[in-house]
């Protein structure tokens, strides 16, 4: 039927978001051809439609020539031809007759790039399923390949001969070298290197093989290990030896723009093989162990930029010292600058001293950088030092050992354990605050919580009041449907450092959950925060980028409180680290207690389904800001210790990115519960949720998942159908076989059904909205007889 064919091509959609747009699949490109920079579908994809050759369109820059993963949603590029040199709208790539292939930008009329350096007699080319373009002469020898060219990554089957190099690109969305380069050398040795930047140059290593053989290459087999290899082909060192089905997962091996070298996995569908790895790159092993640790050269700027601590986690977390700021956001190397007037030697240098205090950081340590040591000393007499020295910017202190080291700092890290003391020299302005500040520091404690450090000096705090008021025109501008919020400034939260939750979880031991986005753990908070069991979300996948966007949708969950609702009770934000901290739900999930052993009884269901309902209705209705779930489903509902349903996180969708008010290819929400109009082009309202809550209801009802494979009866596999079915033909009975309760109460389960119906309607505008779903749960409001949930679709497709 109609419903269950949408439901399979949905189905389809969300597997191969992109197989409809893939046209020249396994053809050889032939002289003449030729793509241009237009739009995101200029491209010719390899035959079995797994990469693509063609642009990519940059932000507002221009295009890039590239290689990329084309069923992976994020297009991850692979290969490119002009990171350093992006071309304009319009620009094409050409296969001349002559056999050249070169691209030229269309602005200028400038040959960009060139394949160069292979014979003569191409007459065709082509982008293998490997991963390799390739031009080819009549007899199908590779004349020139990308694979023999490669930019910052390696595919399986890719090898690196002796002399290759890959360098890092300067940040994750700029295409440009960056500051790190892999080399396979002569010596046989694999090392990695910082660049002199802007230069190609190289520093010193930071990371080697320690091999004596030459004649190897590196090597990317087809399981998956990457190797160095003897000329005889003997395996001379593992430098990545994780493995994983390259059936179910895609893989590559990049040197990112951070200077760690990785080894990615992502897989390939959703499903059992891939047991619970998140639909996003996951690193498999990487080089070095710790960066922070491993890059110490006296100039440059290291691992992190000047100003900047370097901590290790799976590679370099750069932050910014107490009374320090980002020059720039979105480019670490920029590295930190003070937020206040650096120590004048225009003096004789003590009238200054007393302005200034420090602020303590353990084990933060600048190991190349100082200037001047004393031993033995007291710390005290450390601090002095400092004070007195207008060059001074940090002292270290350990063990009667006094460092002082002057700016910019340099090399900076986080050295876990030993035991040094960091004491960085702030100036003290609260002598010259506003005095409007002081007032509002009074007034308002709760903003202390959240701006904290931030609110040193009285420029920094005009700083906020500006972004305060961009974020409010811009987000109006944006997100229209939104009420606007003030954010920071209603605040009941508490703020976290990464270290307390550490702490709290014990090291995010004792896992809860693992979804696409975030990993939940169970933790323990310190008996001051009065002890409590509480969930510590941790988000995997945010956009590192919109600081401001995500304290404003913190600050909006962090308003809804609702005895249906999880309640958000602080959060972090530290580095790159974004954590939410919820109330700790003691029952687990709606899961767990529908599907599990035994059936739960009438009455409980009944209530939660009310609960869930009432929560909706909240987020859609009472709360300041309108907020849609969009991934409503048993797991994400929890029970509390009266078997209460709370509906767990909401709010996220805006902070993962998704865009809600457009359908786009990043489907947020989980199979069967997704609203239809997320797979066509129609606006994403509130009734996207009003549609998961009719799939969900149904499965309350039923006591059984929507999707059950095993069903006695294929018409039964997919619940919403043959609910319909069985409504439509009145023989109810039949979905509540084992439940004697549910056969004693058939009235209202009739009306259950009949609303879950009427929610599950293809065409949004038929489904109830939430006020009216909870008023026919409580009785209020008459049920009327629902139409056919398909008869919008088939009367459209
Ligand atoms: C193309 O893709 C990039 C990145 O995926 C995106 O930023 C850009 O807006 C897209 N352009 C179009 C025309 O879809
Ligand atoms: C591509 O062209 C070569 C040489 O003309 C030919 O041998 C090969 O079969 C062609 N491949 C396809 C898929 O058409
Ligand atoms: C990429 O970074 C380089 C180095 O900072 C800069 O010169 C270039 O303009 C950037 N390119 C883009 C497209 O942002
Ligand atoms: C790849 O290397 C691993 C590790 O040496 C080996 O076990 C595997 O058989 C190799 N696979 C292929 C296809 O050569
Ligand atoms: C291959 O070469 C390595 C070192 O060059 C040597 O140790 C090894 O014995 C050789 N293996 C074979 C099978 O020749
Ligand atoms: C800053 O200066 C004020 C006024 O002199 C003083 O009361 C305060 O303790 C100083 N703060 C710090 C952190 O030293
Ligand atoms: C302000 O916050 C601090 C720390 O959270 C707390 O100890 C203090 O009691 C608060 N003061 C007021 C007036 O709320
Ligand atoms: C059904 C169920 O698991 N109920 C439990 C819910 O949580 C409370 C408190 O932890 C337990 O006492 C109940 O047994």
């Amino acid at each position: 039927m109609a419903f269950e064919l949408a439901y399979a091509f949905c189905f389809l959609l969300m597997q191969l978001p992109f197989s409809t747009i893939a046209q020249t699949d396994g053809k050889n490109i032939s002289l003449g051809s030729s793509l241009t920079a237009l739009d995101n579908k200029s491209f010719w994809a390899s035959p079995s439609g797994e990469f693509a050759f063609g642009f990519q369109e940059i932000g507002k820059y221009g295009f890039l020539l590239a290689i990329w993963f084309n069923k992976v949603p994020e297009r991850t590029i692979v290969w490119s031809a002009n990171g350093d040199n992006l071309v304009q709208k319009g620009s094409t790539v050409e296969l001349t007759s002559a056999g050249q292939f070169r691209l030229n930008d269309i602005t200028t009329g400038k040959q960009i790039w060139v394949a160069s350096s292979y014979g003569t007699g191409v007459v065709y080319a082509a982008m293998l399923d490997t991963g390799n373009f390739v031009l080819a002469n009549r007899n199908s020898i590779h004349l020139w390949a990308s694979f023999d060219q490669p930019t910052d990554t390696i595919l399986p089957t890719q090898t690196l001969s002796q002399n290759s190099r890959l360098f890092a690109r300067y940040t994750a969305s700029n295409y440009s070298r960056g500051r790190f380069q892999l080399t396979l050398e002569s010596d046989g040795n694999l090392r990695l290197y910082t660049t002199l930047f802007p230069l190609d140059s190289i520093n010193s290593p930071y990371w080697s093989t320690n091999i004596k053989d030459s004649g190897v290459e590196l090597m990317f087999n087809q399981s998956g290990s990457i190797y160095l290899t003897a000329s005889n082909g003997s395996i001379l060192t593992m430098v990545s030896d994780e493995i994983v089905s390259m059936q179910d997962f895609y893989q590559r091996a990049t040197l990112d723009y951070d200077g760690v070298f990785r080894h990615y996995v992502y897989p390939k569908s959703t499903g059992s093989s891939v047991g619970s790895w998140n639909m996003a790159w996951s690193t498999l092993s990487y080089k070095p162990k710790d960066i922070c640790m491993s890059i110490f050269q006296d100039k440059g700027v290291g691992a992190c930029g000047f100003n900047s601590i370097c901590t290790q986690d799976q590679g370099p977390i750069c932050q910014c010292p107490y009374g320090y700021t980002d020059m720039d956001p979105a480019d670490v190397w920029k590295g930190c600058k003070p937020n206040f007037v650096p120590q004048s030697c225009g003096e004789a240098s003590s009238p200054e001293a007393h302005l200034f205090y420090f602020a303590e950081m353990q084990n933060a340590n600048w190991p190349v950088t100082e200037y001047n040591y004393f031993q033995p000393a007291t710390e005290d007499w450390c601090r002095q030092a400092c004070l007195a020295d207008c060059f001074c910017a940090v002292a270290n202190y350990r063990d009667g050992q006094c460092w002082l080291k002057g700016s910019p700092l340099f090399n900076g890290r986080i050295e876990p354990g030993s035991g040094i003391k960091a004491l960085i020299k702030v100036r003290n302005e609260s002598s010259t605050l506003i005095s409007g500040d002081r007032d509002s520091r009074k007034k308002d404690n709760s903003t202390l919580i959240l701006v904290g450090s931030l609110l040193l000096s009285s420029s920094e705090f005009l700083n906020i009041l500006l972004l305060l008021i961009t974020y409010l025109i811009v987000s109006r501008m944006y997100c229209g449907r939104a009420k606007v919020i003030q954010p920071y400034l209603v605040m009941n939260l508490k703020y976290f450092t990464y270290e307390e939750l550490e702490e709290a979880t014990n090291g995010f031991k004792e896992e809860l959950g693992r979804g696409a986005f975030a990993t939940v753990f169970k933790g323990v908070l310190r008996s001051s925060d009065n002890g409590k069991y509480v969930a510590v979300k941790r988000l995997d996948n945010m956009v590192k980028d919109n600081e401001l966007e995500f304290k404003a949708e913190i600050s909006s969950i962090g308003k809804t409180n609702h005895k249906n609702l999880v309640q958000l009770l602080g959060f972090c934000n530290e580095g790159q680290h974004r954590i939410l901290v919820y109330e700790f739900m003691s029952n687990g999930s709606l899961a767990g207690f529908l599907f599990g052993e035994s059936m739960p009884n009438w009455y409980k269901r009944r209530q939660i389904a009310l609960g869930i309902a009432r929560g909706l209705l909240y987020l859609h209705e009472d709360c300041s800001s309108q907020i849609i779930h969009c991934d409503i489903k048993p797991q994400n509902i929890l029970l509390d210790d009266s078997i209460g349903a709370r509906i767990s996180d909401f709010g996220l969708a805006k902070l993962l990115k998704m865009d809600q008010t457009h359908t786009t290819t990043r489907i947020r929400g989980t199979k069967g519960y997704v609203a239809p109009e997320w797979f066509k082009n129609l606006p994403i309202t509130l009734k996207v949720d009003v549609y998961s809550y009719g799939i969900l209801l149904l499965e309350i009802v039923c006591c059984r998942r929507n999707f059950e494979q095993q069903a006695e009866d294929e018409d039964q596999m997919i619940l919403a159908d043959w609910a319909y079915d069985c409504y439509e033909q009145k023989k109810l009975h039949l979905l509540f076989k084992n439940d004697d309760e549910a056969m004693e109460d058939m009235k209202t389960m009739e009306k259950y059904v009949m609303i879950a119906i009427w929610c599950i309607q293809e065409d949004p505008s038929l489904r109830p909205t939430t006020k009216k779903l909870t008023l026919m749960l409580e009785g209020t409001v008459e049920v009327s007889i629902p139409p056919n949930p398909s008869s919008f679709t088939s009367s459209i497709m």
